[in-house]
Formats: structure tokens, sequence, C-alpha cells
């Protein structure tokens, strides 16, 4: 099998909020790169990929440039191809950043040819660990809600099912310590104390403020605090990490997979959460679990659930799936949620089609 061609579209995606209908900015559009990769056996594999603002017209040529270099490729060989991708790049283009992110919407378009080549779904193709995963409801409950949205916003994501659901602190303004313990305490007086809840800060806080917030919220029994402080501080995650018993989770900034290898060497987190645009697709997010899984760490996923479910599925250590609707629009049917988990698909590969009128509807170039 040969790689013939491929095509890739600019998207916009309506920002709308679908699980608890709060959306941050009415008619706000989020951007995103698709890619339709054929080969001459007739097997189409997708992937995508995005950087969320501005760059996203040079994202778009960096996978068209990317994709033009593995066209007559053997699409099962995704080690040769990014071998390939590197060595078009004269080697030189950074350990991370836009090759990376284009990297990765190839390697998930490989990896999903594969499973429809072999007529497996891709988690199994992967380990298969599991058919059902844990899932949390995430984008809801925002910063920027007041409380009393929160807290609605929380009741409606219980009343779907959810049994684990992420809020955010490090609020907008100028919040005293008083007002972000505040936020979680209320949500979690919203939802009872039966449901995970995890926290993102978005690496808005210093090390001292993680400690200080952190361990005044230790009795609202956090599943765990997210990106306390700024990623590439090892050891002052590290500091975090050792002061609170509440987990630390981290890792959805990081490119490629060295810094991982810091991130875990300086027991900076508890949690690796690794992106798969960042990482560089499937097949180096599959490598960062491992170095996890030797170090006796779980792996969390980052965004597009419909795609990191695999993942989360197949590899031992996958703890749950952040539940990101942002790009369910995209496809004809997702994986549906069950008693709070979300059910793996059957179908070859991603087991995703791209539902054709909403592409349509979202391209932009
Ligand atoms: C997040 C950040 C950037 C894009 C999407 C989501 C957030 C999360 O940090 O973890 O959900
Ligand atoms: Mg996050």
């Amino acid at each position: 099998m040969k790689i013939s061609g491929f095509q890739a579209l600019t998207l916009a995606i309506p920002e709308d909020d679908p699980l608890a209908n709060m959306p941050e900015e009415e008619g706000r559009k989020r951007p995103v790169v698709a890619l339709r990769l054929r080969t001459d056996s007739g097997i189409e594999g997708i992937g995508i990929t995005f950087y969320g603002g501005k760059m996203t017209g040079s994202l778009r040529a960096a996978v068209d440039e990317l994709s033009e270099l593995i066209v007559g490729m053997d699409p099962l060989r995704t080690e040769a191809i990014a071998a390939k991708l590197r060595a078009g790049t004269g080697d030189s283009c950074g350990p991370g950043g836009i090759f990376t992110l284009a990297q990765s919407a190839i390697d998930i378009a490989l990896w999903d040819i594969k499973g429809k080549a072999l007529d497996q779904p891709l988690w199994k193709l992967l380990g298969g660990h599991r058919d059902k995963v844990p899932t949390y409801a995430s984008g809801s409950l925002r910063r920027g809600l007041t409380d009393n949205q929160a807290q609605r916003a929380a009741r409606i994501l219980v009343q779907k099912g959810f049994r684990e659901m992420k809020t955010q602190m490090a609020l907008p303004g100028n919040p005293t310590p008083a007002d972000e313990i505040r936020r979680v305490r209320v949500v979690r007086e919203a939802i009872g104390p039966d449901i995970k809840l995890m926290c993102d800060i978005n690496q808005r806080w210093r090390p001292e403020q993680a400690i200080d917030i952190g361990s005044r919220v230790e009795d609202v029994g956090l599943f765990w605090l997210e990106d306390v402080t700024a990623a590439d501080d090892y050891q002052g995650l590290a500091r975090v990490t050792a002061a609170l018993k509440t987990p630390i989770a981290g890792g959805e900034y990081l490119y490629g997979i060295a810094p991982f290898a810091q991130m875990i060497r300086h027991h900076s987190v508890d949690i690796p959460m690794i992106d798969i645009c960042r990482a560089g697709g499937v097949t180096p997010w599959m490598k960062i679990a491992g170095m996890a899984e030797a170090f006796n760490l779980p792996v969390v996923s980052h965004v597009m659930p419909e795609i990191l479910c695999h993942l989360i599925a197949a590899c031992p250590n996958g703890l749950t799936v952040e539940y990101m609707p942002w790009m369910l629009a995209l496809y004809e049917e997702t994986p549906a949620i069950e008693d709070g988990m979300l059910v793996l698909p059957t179908g070859p590969g991603l087991g995703l089609k791209f539902d054709e009128k909403a592409i349509a509807a979202f391209t932009v170039g």
C-alpha cells in the first residue's frame, strides 16, 4: 500500500458548549486543520491538529508541505515516515512547535489507515487494555463563569450522567486566595462528595501560590490539580507536588517526548497529561505513556476524546479521558457515554467518519 495523495482543510468550528450550554462568547469560532490521507488501495485516513488561535494558516501550510513529502510511502511504516518528515525540515525544525503539531495530523491519519487496513479499531491495535474508559466533562466549568453559573453548569453535568468533571481556578481579575477557594467549594457543594472533581490552573500561579491555595483546598478532595505553574518549571512543579496531598497533573503544554523525561525525572507531577498534537501524534503519545508506566505513573489525555479514548483504553496506565466536546460536530457519530464511561468503537481505525455537511459548513480554506 502506498500513500497516493492528501487533502488538508482549514476549518472554523463554532465555540459552543454542548455539555452545559455555557458558551464563553456567542458566535466565536475555533480554527483547526483537518487532513485526509489517501492510499492507492482506496483506504483514507483522517487526522486533526490545531493551534487554537493565530498561526493556523502557518500550521495548515506545514501540514500541506509535510504531507507532500510522504506521497508514495508505505503508510504502515510510521517510524520511516516520521524520519522522512524530520529529514524534510533539514532535521532542524526544533524539538517541537509547529513541526510536531503538523506531524500529529499525519501520524493520526496513518494510524487510522493501519486500523482500516487490518480491519481493527485503533484501541485494539495499540494494546486493547479495556473496551470502556472513565471520562470527565470538560470545558463547561470555566473560570469566567460566576459562582452561580458554575454551580448550575455542574448540576447539569451531573444530571447528564457525568461522574467526573473539571473546573478551573486562577479566576479572572484580581482574585484573593479566598475567592479562588470559594469557587472550588461551591462547585463541590453543587455536585456532592462522590463526583470526581479536577481543577485546572493553566500555568497561572507561582509555585508558592499553588502551595498556599492548594493546601487550603485539600479537604475538597480534588482528583487532581492541573498545570499549577509554568509547564517547564520542572523543579517548581516538583515543590508543589511534594507539598500537597492532592495529586498534581500536567504535561499538556509539552512538545515531543523528551520533556516528559524531565517532568518524570524531577517528580514534577503525579499524573502526566499528554496532548496528542503537541506530542506529534499517536506514536509519540504511546511512547510517553510507556515511559510513565515504567515510573508507576498513570497518564491522562488532553482534548479530542473521540480520538484519545483509543489511546487511554489501549494502555494499562490510562486513567481517564478528557471529554472536551469541541470537535465532536466534525463526525457523523462519536463514542457513546454509558454509566459515565466512554464506550470504545468497534469500527476499524479511529471508527470516525467526517460528517461531510458539517465539514463543508466549517471549511474556510
Ligand atoms: C485546555 C487548554 C488548551 C486547549 C484546550 C483545553 C485546558 C484543558 O487546559 O486541560 O482542558
Ligand atoms: Mg489543562
